[in-house]
C-alpha cells in the first residue's frame, strides 16, 4: 500500500470519532459529560443514579420524572448505618419473634416500636422506629432527600411520614408485586394533572444498612410503570398486591444497594421484592413521605419524649397538626 500506512489511517478516524464524542458532550452539558465518563462509562445509557450530593436538580428531576425512582449513592453517613445496625444487633431476640398482623393483636413492643408484618414473608417489620433513637430521628428530615420529597410533594402539600419502619428479612422471605400507575388509589398522583406542577402522593425511601445484591431478596420495580395506564399482567385480576414475589416477574428490574444507599421511588410504581435466596438477613429502614393531609398509616401517637426530642421541621413532619381538645 502507497500513502499513508493504514494503521495511521485507523488511528485518525478513532480520534475524529473521538472528538465528534466530546464535541457534542460539551455542547450537551460540560459537567454532567465529563462526570459520567468519569463515574461509570458503561452505564451512562441506563443510569439511573446519582451520588447524594449531586447538586444538578435538574438531571436528578428528570431520571425521577422518566423512571418513577431514582438511587442516592451514599446517602447516608457510616457511622448512622452503624447506629442503626447496633439497633438492630441489640433487639435481634425479636426478628422472629411475634408480630402484629401475623399474630393478629399486637407485636411486640420495644419501648414505642412494635413489630409487625404485611403478610408473614416480608419479616420482621420494627414499625414506629423513629422512636428507636437519635439516628432513627434524624433520618426524618434527612439532608440527602428531604429537599426532593418536599419539592415532588409540593411545598403547597407539606411533608409528612406516612410510615416509617425498619426491615429484617430472612432466607425465602420476600415481598409481592404490587402497585401500578392504573389504580385508583388517591394517593398515588405524580403530577397535578391539568398543570403538570409536581404533586407526588407518595414517596418511599429505602435505604440499605447493608449491601443488597444478588440473591439478597432486593427491592425490584418496574421502571416507568407510575405512568402506565395498565395494570401489569400479574395485577390484572387484583386490585392492590399479587402473593408472587416481585422478582421475577414481567418487566422488574433489581436495584442492588451498597450500605447507605438510599432509593427513592413513587409508591405508584409497580414494585415489590425479589425473594431472598442466600443466607443471612436483608436489613432496611423504610420511611414513606407523603402530603400533610394523608393521615399515618398506623397512627402511631408520637410520645411526648420523641416530640421534645425533635427540631422544629422534624415536629412538623411528624405532628403537621397538633391534637386539639377542650381545655
Ligand atoms: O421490601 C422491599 O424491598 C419493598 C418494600 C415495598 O414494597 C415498599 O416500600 O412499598
Ligand atoms: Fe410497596
Amino acid at each position: 500500500m502507497h500513502g499513508i500506512p493504514r494503521v495511521m489511517i485507523n488511528g485518525i478516524l478513532a480520534l475524529s470519532v473521538w472528538n465528534r464524542i466530546i464535541v457534542y458532550g460539551l455542547n450537551q452539558n460540560t459537567d454532567l459529560f465529563t462526570r459520567l465518563l468519569i463515574d461509570r462509562k458503561d452505564t451512562v445509557m441506563s443510569q439511573d443514579w446519582v451520588q447524594a450530593d449531586e447538586q444538578d436538580e435538574y438531571l436528578i428531576d428528570y431520571l425521577f420524572d422518566l423512571n418513577g425512582y431514582i438511587l442516592l449513592k451514599n446517602a447516608i453517613a457510616p457511622e448512622d448505618i452503624a447506629a442503626m445496625n447496633q439497633w438492630v444487633d441489640g433487639n435481634w431476640e425479636h426478628v422472629d419473634g411475634k408480630r402484629r398482623d401475623y399474630d393478629k393483636d399486637s407485636g411486640a413492643w420495644i419501648g414505642n416500636v412494635e413489630t409487625h408484618t404485611y403478610s408473614g414473608p416480608d419479616g420482621c417489620n420494627f414499625q414506629n422506629i423513629i422512636e428507636g433513637g437519635p439516628v432513627f430521628r434524624k433520618l426524618i428530615n434527612y439532608p440527602a432527600w428531604i429537599g426532593h420529597c418536599r419539592r415532588w410533594i409540593n411545598p403547597t402539600n407539606g411533608v409528612s411520614i406516612h410510615e416509617n419502619l425498619l426491615n429484617v428479612r430472612g432466607k425465602g422471605g420476600y415481598i409481592g408485586i404490587h402497585g401500578g400507575g392504573a389504580l385508583p388509589l388517591c394517593y398515588l398522583t405524580f403530577r397535578q394533572v391539568n398543570t403538570g406542577e409536581w404533586m407526588v402522593g407518595q414517596i418511599n425511601v429505602i435505604s440499605a444498612l447493608t449491601d443488597v445484591g444478588p440473591g439478597d431478596g432486593a427491592t425490584t420495580l418496574v421502571p416507568g410503570s407510575h405512568k402506565s395506564a395498565m395494570r401489569h399482567p400479574k395485577l390484572s385480576e387484583q386490585v392492590y398486591r399479587s402473593d408472587d414475589p416481585a422478582g421475577n416477574q414481567f418487566g422488574m428490574k433489581e436495584l442492588h444497594m451498597e450500605a447507605g444507599d438510599a432509593l427513592l421511588f413513587t409508591d405508584a410504581i409497580t414494585h415489590g421484592s425479589a425473594g431472598r435466596t442466600n443466607e443471612g438477613h436483608r436489613r432496611v429502614i423504610l420511611y414513606r413521605y407523603s402530603p400533610q393531609f394523608l393521615r399515618s398509616r398506623f397512627h402511631y401517637v408520637p410520645s411526648k419524649d420523641l416530640l421534645e426530642h425533635l427540631d422544629d421541621e422534624q415536629r412538623s413532619i411528624i405532628q403537621p397538626i397538633p391534637p386539639r381538645s377542650a381545655p
